[in-house]
């Protein structure tokens, strides 16, 4: 998968040097380049904002600098026959539709995914309109509370697609026991000791009877999600 991501901190992204997605990038399973948006500004200032018409606080990202680094990244992807001629346009908001483990299983098949991160008060309406006329658009917000701009929420996204990339998670069954795949929350887990500061390991994980501790962690998993998100059950 080829990712792309536009922001005017691409420090934010150095961590995925790091862990299971910077090996995924070592050995060619993810392809991610990040761009700095005031590379795509061509005044001294490198500016990206400016004042919102209407009025009203903040500032507003200019929606020239994206244009120009969006065709950069669609002209070098109409070159590259590893990838379609449209990627899919993914803009962090917490006025986007929610991201959820479906949305991340959803986006895991797609082969050019692009990250356009804002700041501020959000980038000129006209740039998600044009983005349109490139590739496929999303609006994704994490949930409901607000961050400073879409970089943290990009790489929380970029986490939740990338592990479920083939060969990104050594183990594929490591993602199918894992909360929210089977619409619970996943049990509880414990290893070695089986005494801990006198607190014990569940007997029954001890007994050696696969049935009973599957049927045990089941159970554990509709105790736990009725407890702690009960929106999760059906009625
Ligand atoms: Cl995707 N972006 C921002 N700026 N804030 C958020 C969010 C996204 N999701 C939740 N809060």
């Amino acid at each position: 998968m080829r990712i792309d991501v536009v922001s005017i901190f691409p420090a934010f992204f150095d961590v995925l040097e790091v862990s299971l997605l910077g090996k995924a990038r070592g050995n060619g399973i993810l392809d991610v380049r990040i761009h700095d948006l005031r590379d795509a500004t061509y005044d001294r200032h490198r500016t990206v904002d400016d004042t919102p018409y209407g009025g009203g606080a903040g500032m507003v990202m200019k929606a020239d600098p994206w244009g120009q680094a969006l065709d950069g990244i669609a002209a070098d992807a109409a070159e590259n026959p590893a990838i379609p001629d449209r990627p899919v346009f993914i803009f962090p908001s917490p006025a986007g539709a929610r991201f959820t483990q479906a949305t991340a299983r959803e986006l895991a098949t797609a082969p050019h995914l692009v990250f356009g991160c804002g700041r501020y008060e959000g980038i000129d309406e006209r740039v998600f309109d044009y983005a349109a006329t490139l590739g496929d658009v999303r609006l994704i917000s994490l949930g409901d509370y607000v961050l400073n701009g879409g970089e943290v929420a990009a790489m929380a996204m970029i986490e939740a697609i990338g592990r479920l990339i083939p060969g990104v998670v050594g183990n594929p069954e490591s993602l199918v026991e894992e909360s929210h795949e089977d619409g619970l929350l996943e049990y509880p887990s414990y290893t070695k000791p089986a005494v801990w500061r006198d607190r014990e390991v569940p007997a029954i994980l001890l007994s050696g009877n696969h049935g009973a501790i599957a049927a045990w962690r089941r159970e554990q998993q509709v105790v736990r999600t009725r407890e702690r998100r009960p929106d999760l059950l059906p009625e």
